[in-house]
């Protein structure tokens, strides 16, 4: 990014005046402890620390976010709003300290009030409103909007409880609630007069106005409250702090009232309980129907809370509503959002009194949707008697967007019902149901996949006919991350021989990387990269050791696999391998191989058996490995329990082989692959999602290759795939499948793993079988560059200084350039 005239470097005059200096911020914190801890330095804990120092920072983003949020509602400018069912902002106070660029000063005047700010950081429970890559997405995305100063909102729930967090007891996965507001939330700004209301159940009438227009009149049954809460987002080195708002929902009566005065006092309470549940719990993904009536009345509150933001945010800004669509644009993070196609209608329609065509091309021109993912069972759809209970006029509204929609459908392909019955918002081929991407489709300007060869295949699949009938409005944006969170905070030792090597710019420019590649064979800077990765080694090293307690030697190779546990992502065919070594050391045990230590993490839905029992399978082959005296110095293998945001901080950084194996056309993108690239891991990867743009990057030469391609994939199981053959042809791997079945690793217990295995043998959805002994042989090649040091610390080096195409700022600017028509206002 050139050099931007607001942009901020702190010190001096400047810093004094907006007590970025550490004196100033000694002096709040401390008037902070005291005035909103009630606590004095003799007494505090820790955690009193953390949150004075945490209301200090907030403190010093108001005025720019004061200023901020005036010159949006000032200036004639497009905002892009974010709408998003999850957030995965992760800990704030490092974050926002490396923005303001006040790290150093925060550390000396903790030093000076005898606190370590590295303790008082991690003390941080982070927000874990996201279940993984999407809501992470959500975020960076966040940090890059207000890093490049385009005016933009996020708007989301905010859910009292996030992701559930993972214990292991006995192998198995727990779940524990997560109570992130427990002890309060120093960044959350919540606005009781930015409220809004939104109907459910109920009924419809129409009935003719005074002018003598049709109009809809919807009486609910009733009646939730939406209230705002406001976290800052503060970009880097610059004045603008964008705002992420997540509604909380309330009763719209305190209970005292209506019910009350009839003598229903514990109806009255109970409808405040019920209101009050809808932003509660954030839903694992894949989980089965149970609860899903919340799920999308959680849905339709936040979108409908969010559109009547921006119609206020309109109205503030004095402009008429034809102008809505030119002020603001709606990207939908997937379908959960995709309800906004008939909630903008119907506020534009039956509130706005709006015609029909004038609101749809308003819709139209607001809206637009990224899609996550092809997996058929992943696709939204909502059944009939449901939706209809729930959302009685967005009902009646899809019903006239479909009529509409398949008339034009019928002209372009007469007689051609079969086309007219898949594209069609209602799946009729069962119980009826509404197919949130079609309307996602049919209501957006602008539809996007997040990495190349997802974007090709939604055209070719899963939105076929829609490209057919639209192929301009088809697009790719490949996922990006920040650098600022997944580099700079995370790997502080790397930064500063970043800032050396290349200049401080790679932060705010992560293509400047490219200066490395002149030192890729440099022997004193490969010396110093190592030592780098060492130290985070070792420092990933304790954290195993106080989570697992199993110690882990920081010279063996980290292989690491972290991400949410599905079959798709195929953490079972690193599990298969990680068999076969242990079988082939146990056997030979001169065997020349390279000492590794198998990294996992990962969450899996609480509903989904089989993702569960790879837990099971990864713990139990843990639990042997590390116990068996002849794998010393050899094999470790660790699940490292909760990985979240926090966690992750350590793990990237630690990485040496980024595993990235899932089903080739499975994964849309995937961002953890970026994340491990830009920290010098290498990778070992299927062509997936964004996979085969870091190849492309990173050079085919410094990249392990392995597996079926897509269309492979699709044609095996076209033609019908045998997993047993694949079985049958490999020993080492009948072997391992054996020795899991036999109960080796499950306490002799040969019932435990069965249905992981029979699963495998006969069906194997996702061909791990297929691609084993290719990938084997690619774990040989890893092991055989891991003996050349230099070699190896080479291709290190290549990908970070190859990464740059992967931060989320180049996707927000391609967003902004080919989807949103939004410049930055500095
Ligand atoms: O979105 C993920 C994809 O699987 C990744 O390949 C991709 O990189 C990432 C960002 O584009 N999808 C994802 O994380 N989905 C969910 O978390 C999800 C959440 C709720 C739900 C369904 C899916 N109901």
């Amino acid at each position: 990014m050139a050099a931007n005239p607001t942009t901020r470097v702190p010190g001096g005059a400047e810093a004094a005046r907006h007590g970025l200096d550490a004196e100033s911020l000694q002096r709040d914190v401390l008037d902070n402890l005291v005035s909103l801890q009630a606590r004095y330095p003799a007494i505090a804990t820790p955690h009193d620390w953390y949150m004075a120092l945490s209301y200090s920072v907030r403190d010093r983003l108001l005025l720019r976010w004061v200023d901020t949020v005036q010159r949006y509602a000032a200036a004639d400018v497009r905002v892009a709003c974010y709408l998003s069912a999850e957030f995965l902002i992760g800990p704030q106070l490092g974050n926002n300290l490396l923005n303001l660029g006040i790290e150093a000063q925060a550390r000396a005047a903790m030093l000076a009030l005898g606190q370590d700010l590295d303790t008082v950081i991690a003390l941080e429970e982070e927000p874990g409103l996201g279940n993984g890559g999407l809501g992470r997405l959500a975020a960076c995305y966040l940090d890059s909007l207000a890093t490049l100063q385009m005016p933009a909102l996020g708007y989301g729930i905010r859910y009292e409880f996030g992701i559930f967090r993972q214990a292991i007891r006995d192998g198995w996965q727990v779940e524990e609630t997560d109570k992130w507001l427990q002890k309060g939330n120093p960044w959350e700004i919540v606005r009781p007069d930015v409220a809004y209301y939104v109907n459910f159940g109920g009924h419809t009438q129409s009935a003719t106005d005074a002018e003598g227009r049709f109009r809809v009149r919807w009486t609910a049954a009733n009646q939730v409250k939406g209230v705002a809460c406001d976290t800052p987002v503060p970009g880097y080195r610059v004045e603008t702090c964008n705002t992420l708002r997540l509604w909380k929902s309330e009763a719209v009566e305190s209970f005292d009232l209506a019910d009350f005065n009839v003598g229903d006092y514990y109806g009255a309470v109970q409808e405040k309980v019920i209101s009050e549940t809808l932003s509660k719990v954030l839903y694992p993904n894949d989980e089965p129907e149970m609860g899903k009536r919340l799920r999308l009345a959680q849905q339709y509150f936040f979108v409908s809370c969010s559109l009547q933001d921006m119609l206020r945010l309109l109205e503030l800004k004095g402009e008429p509503i034809e102008r809505f669509a030119d002020m603001f644009v709606a990207q939908l993070n997937d379908t959960h959002p995709s309800i906004a196609v008939a909630e903008l209608m119907r506020l534009l329609l039956d509130e706005r009194g709006l015609q029909w065509e004038q609101a749809w091309d308003i819709t139209r021109r607001t809206l637009a949707y990224t899609n996550h993912t092809l997996l058929p069972e992943a696709l939204e759809t909502w059944g009939l008697p449901l939706f209809r209970s729930l959302l009685p006029r967005p009902l009646e509204i899809i019903y006239e967007i479909n009529r509409r929609f398949l008339d034009e459908v019928r002209q372009r392909h007469p007689g051609d019902e079969s086309r007219v019955a898949r594209m069609s918002l209602i799946d009729e081929s069962g119980d009826r149901r509404i197919r949130m991407a079609h309307l996602a489709t049919v209501g957006s300007h602008a539809v996007n996949g997040v990495a190349a060869l997802h974007s090709s295949l939604l055209r070719e699949t899963v939105l076929r006919d829609f490209a057919e009938l639209w192929p301009e409005r088809f697009h790719n944006v490949t996922n990006g991350v920040t650098p600022r969170r997944f580099l700079a905070l995370c790997n502080p030792g790397l930064a500063r021989l970043l800032d050396e090597t290349v200049g401080e710019g790679w932060i705010a420019d992560l293509t400047r990387l490219r200066g490395l590649e002149a030192h890729a064979d440099d022997a004193a800077f490969q010396r110093r990269w190592r030592a780098i990765k060492h130290a985070n080694k070792e420092v990933l090293a304790q954290h195993i050791q106080s989570a697992t307690g199993v110690v882990v030697d920081p010279r063996a190779l980290f292989d690491i696999q972290v991400k949410r546990i599905h079959e798709y992502k195929r953490q079972h065919l690193n599990a298969l391998y990680m068999v076969a070594l242990y079988q082939r050391l146990r056997r030979e045990p001169q065997l020349a191989l390279a000492p590794r230590c198998f990294v996992f993490g990962g969450k899996a839905a609480p509903g989904y058996a089989m993702a569960k029992l790879i837990i099971r399978l990864i713990n139990g082959i843990a639990e042997v490995v590390n116990n068996d005296p002849a794998m010393e110095g050899r094999l470790k293998v660790i699940f490292f329990p909760n990985f979240n945001v926090k966690s992750a901080h350590h793990i990237y950084p630690a990485a040496d082989l980024s595993e990235q194996i899932s089903t080739a056309g499975k994964e849309a993108s995937g961002t953890g692959n970026m994340k491990f690239m830009m920290n010098g891991a290498l990778t070992i990867g299927t062509l997936d999602g964004a996979n085969v743009e870091i190849r492309e990057e990173a050079g085919a030469e410094n990249f392990f290759l392995f597996g079926l391609r897509a269309q492979d994939v699709e044609r095996l199981q076209r033609e019908g795939y045998r997993p047993a053959d694949h079985v049958a042809a490999h020993d080492e791997l009948r072997e391992a499948l054996d020795l899991i079945a036999s109960g080796h690793f499950s306490r002799g217990e040969s019932e435990v793993f069965r249905p992981l295995v029979e699963n495998l043998m006969q069906w194997d959805h996702f061909l791990a079988l297929a691609d084993y002994a290719d990938y084997a042989a690619c774990q040989a090649r890893v092991d055989a560059a891991w003996q050349d040091p230099a070699g190896w610390t080479r291709m290190s080096i290549l990908n970070t200084a190859r990464s740059g195409k992967f931060s989320s700022d180049r996707a927000i600017r391609e967003y902004g350039d080919r989807i949103w028509s939004l410049a930055p206002i500095g």
